[in-house]
């Protein structure tokens, strides 16, 4: 059994910054933990639009504070996104994340990221190591 703290994981290689500082991801589990998927709780700066999209991994993010609201590039819906909301991107959507105030969000990757991962210039994290083993 592993048993983490987020306070044991503030400020360390776990906790990872947005190049364009919109976000902060603090990586609870990662890919080499083995479980098949990573767990972060992520903070969403007030103010930020950031444009994501996750080629390579489905995610789960579960809002737990704050307001903000998606938009999936292909159709320009919106969807309202508060304290208790989740959403799925089982379709690996390209879409706009924008928080209205300060958002926290639990995050989950399926597979796992590897932890040092920020985004590139289409919003995706690259494939993860087990894509790269042979
Ligand atoms: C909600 C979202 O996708 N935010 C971007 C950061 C990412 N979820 C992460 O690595 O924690």
């Amino acid at each position: 059994m592993i048993v983490r703290k987020l306070e044991d994981i503030v400020s360390t290689p776990r906790h990872v910054k947005a190049n364009d500082g919109q976000w902060e991801s603090r990586r609870l589990i990662l890919n080499d933990d083995a479980v098949g998927f990573s767990l972060h709780d992520t903070i969403i700066h007030a103010g930020t639009e950031t444009l994501i999209w996750y080629k390579h991994h489905i995610e789960a993010v579960y809002c737990i504070e704050g307001e903000g609201e998606v938009e999936t590039t292909e159709n320009g819906n919106i969807y309202p996104i508060a304290a208790g909301s989740v959403y799925l991107l089982n379709g690996n959507e390209r879409h706009y994340l924008r928080a209205k105030t300060t958002m926290r969000m639990v995050c989950v990757f399926n597979p796992g990221i590897t932890g040092q991962e920020t985004h590139d210039a289409d919003g995706a994290y690259r494939p993860g190591a087990e894509f790269n083993s042979n």
